[in-house]
């Protein structure tokens, strides 16, 4: 059996079904392999009832979220570390819990953060490549999280190369500029963002409140990378 086809046979043994042949070029060229991401249990499944979806909010998958490819050996850079943010008093929990691995839909697995734009960030200790980041704000129940932006910055008050990978801030309500990117439900998946394997250290998450609540509940961040630095 060729190389090809044995990345083909493990990733079908694996259960790989979505975007199989364009996975499978991509594994064969780069010595890629899928994530190997750890969800939490769903704390419901299928479509929100009743919930109007506006031009800015993409409907949510009936289906698994198709393997992320990225190089082999990635691993999750922010799992235990330090998470400072713009609210120094969190209205429930502390923010050690975005980086715990406790990405469950219970009542005791977020920190609340008060209302209006807030933000996570999280110092990944090196320079690091990164390929993906996910976020699992509340995803307890149907809701759409607004003004979701995603920076990256070589210093901790992020005025250094800072570049962002994810808006969805369509009004500028946030006031970094208009985002492109779709709103999307909370679910047991988390939202995956592509990095493409920017370099950098520090990595920060806004928000600005719900469809649920003006509040902003963070359970987890994660950012899948390999250090390359300081
Ligand atoms: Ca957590
Ligand atoms: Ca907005």
């Amino acid at each position: 059996m060729t190389r090809k086809r044995t990345i083909l046979a493990t990733l079908l043994a694996m259960g790989v079904a979505a975007g199989l042949s364009a996975g499978e070029k991509k594994a064969a060229k780069g010595n890629l392999a899928p994530l190997p991401l750890k969800l939490p249990i769903p704390a419901f499944m299928g479509t929100p009832p009743d919930m109007e979806l506006g031009p800015h909010v993409e409907p949510p998958r009936d289906t698994p979220r198709p393997p992320f490819l990225a190089p082999k050996g990635v691993v999750n850079l922010a799992f235990k570390k330090k998470v400072t943010s713009s609210d120094k008093s969190p209205i429930t929990g502390t923010l050690d819990m975005v980086t715990d691995g406790n990405k469950e839909a219970t009542d005791d697995s977020f920190v609340e953060l008060h209302r209006r734009t807030q933000w996570v960030q999280i110092d990944l200790g090196c320079k690091a490549k990164i390929y993906a980041v996910l976020i699992w704000h509340d995803h307890s129940t149907y809701q759409v999280y607004h003004d979701v932006i995603v920076q990256v910055a070589d210093d901790p008050d992020f005025t250094k190369n800072v570049r962002t990978l994810f808006n969805n801030d369509y009004d500028n309500s946030s006031g970094l500029g208009i985002g492109r990117q779709k709103e999307y439900f909370e679910n047991y998946e988390g939202k995956l963002i592509d990095a493409k394997g920017v370099e950098a250290r520090y990595i920060r998450c806004y928000s600005r409140g719900s469809t649920y609540s003006a509040l902003n509940r963070y359970t987890e961040v994660e950012v899948w990378g390999k250090c390359v630095g300081k």
